[in-house]
């Protein structure tokens, strides 16, 4: 497939996406989720990724879901249009390895729930964030009604999608919706940083630990404690014990 929007990149093993529509401040549109759905089907099966990383070109990281597009949809195109979000969202979040999102500028509406759907979320300082689809008489459709109380609590949800106020990055900081403040030109380097880190950890206890974390939220506290339990032995006798032997002889791990 050829992509006219994003535009993937690879630096080693960490992947970069950025998105590429800044005349219409990479607003989010059919052909964004065809290309996002093509580029995960990719890289899904790839083990020589160990990070993504995605930003957008220009001042916003994305301002939205094309409003453009959906202003003629009938209502049941519309939750068409979410649902079909929801599932690529769903699948970029449940990569085999960490998705960082690295918000460069708006991330309002479609823009914050992509930035949600990412496993954790670092911003330049001059980023803003919001979710204004009450000032055009919508709600939500990409799960931004869900992640944002999880990521933060309801009531700081609630004072979001209630007053579409859009806020700085250190305020979304302060709220836990992102966990890092980075001057505009650091921030691709920080996130390249991160991705490093994440790189020279065990691979498979990268993406057992995603998976561990991410199917546990969603389960009672009792069942996620048997996840991780069922889990814990999988690394012994391979990774772990690399892991375990490098470390009482004082060298660095091979993985
Ligand atoms: N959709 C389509 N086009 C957009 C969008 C968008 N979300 N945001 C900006 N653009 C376009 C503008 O129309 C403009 O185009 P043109 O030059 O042709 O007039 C261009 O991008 C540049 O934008 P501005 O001139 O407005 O730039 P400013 O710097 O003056 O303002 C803002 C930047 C404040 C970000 C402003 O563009 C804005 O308010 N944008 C809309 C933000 C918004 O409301 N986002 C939420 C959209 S709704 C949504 O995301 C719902 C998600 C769930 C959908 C579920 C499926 C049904």
């Amino acid at each position: 497939m050829e992509y006219t929007i994003l535009r993937p990149s690879l630096e080693g093993s960490t992947a970069f996406i950025t998105i590429s529509r800044p005349q219409a401040l990479n607003a989010l549109n059919s052909r964004f989720f065809e290309e996002m759905d093509h580029y995960i089907s990719g890289i899904v099966a790839d083990d020589s990724i160990r990070a993504l990383i995605i930003t957008g070109e220009g001042k916003a990281f994305v301002a939205g879901a094309d409003i453009a597009e959906m202003v003629n949809m009938s209502p049941d195109e519309a939750r068409d249009f979410s649902k079909r979000g929801q599932a690529v969202f769903n699948r970029l979040g449940q990569l085999p390895f960490p998705v960082i999102a690295a918000i460069n500028g708006f991330a309002l509406g479609g823009g914050m729930e992509l930035a949600m759907a990412c496993d954790f979320r670092i911003a330049s300082s001059n980023a803003k964030f919001g979710q204004p689809e009450v000032n055009l008489g919508l709600i939500p459709g990409y799960a931004g009604t869900q992640r944002l109380p999880r990521l933060t609590n309801l009531a700081d949800a609630l004072y979001l999608l209630t007053t579409a106020e859009v806020i700085d990055a250190p305020t979304a900081l302060q709220m836990r919706l992102i966990q890092k403040v980075t001057a505009p030109e650091n921030l691709l380097d920080e996130a390249r940083r991160l991705a490093g880190l994440i790189a020279a950890k065990g691979p498979l206890a990268v993406k057992m630990v995603k998976e561990v974390t991410r199917k546990g939220f969603e389960m009672s506290y009792t069942e996620g404690e048997r996840l991780e339990c069922d889990h814990f032995g999988d690394p012994f006798g391979n990774e772990g014990a690399e892991g375990m032997r490098a470390f009482l002889e004082k060298r660095k791990p091979e993985w």
